[in-house]
């Protein structure tokens, strides 16, 4: 897959401050925001600060700390909105879109985290 970054997208537009955002974290590498149009009770999306644009883009290309960063971001966005996975009535979804199949709208690398109400199955 070509990972051609196009840094007039929508969530390169966020991280550079040319429209607003509703923050929920901000680490050294990683920004994490409500959606606009949320899915979910929580629906957080969290972008690592580099331009990649899937995942595959960015575990060949990201450093070790961004992913250690990427990766912790995910979990923090987690504790704070209350999702813990132990809680017999909690839990979460972390999913990212990648591509046409993936049906990804805006290319640069998101991962929804998705909670506080019952999710269904997605896989069956
Ligand atoms: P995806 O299909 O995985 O690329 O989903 C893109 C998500 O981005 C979708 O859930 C809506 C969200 N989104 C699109 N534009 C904006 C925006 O300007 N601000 C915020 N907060 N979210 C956006």
């Amino acid at each position: 897959m070509a990972h051609d970054y196009d840094d007039q997208n929508i969530f390169a537009k966020i991280l550079r401050g040319e429209i607003p955002n509703d923050t929920v974290l901000e680490t050294e590498h990683c920004l994490a925001f409500n959606d606009i149009s949320p899915q979910a009770p929580v629906h957080v999306l969290v972008i690592p600060k580099g331009a990649y644009v899937s995942y595959d883009h960015f575990a060949a290309e990201a450093s070790d700390a961004e992913i250690a960063d990427f990766t912790r971001a995910i979990g923090e966005v987690c504790r704070i909105k209350d999702l813990s996975g132990a809680d017999a009535a909690g839990g979460f979804r972390v999913i990212s879109n990648a591509g046409p199949h993936g049906s990804q709208e805006v290319p640069h690398l998101h991962m929804h985290v998705l909670g506080g109400r019952p999710l269904g199955r997605l896989l069956d």
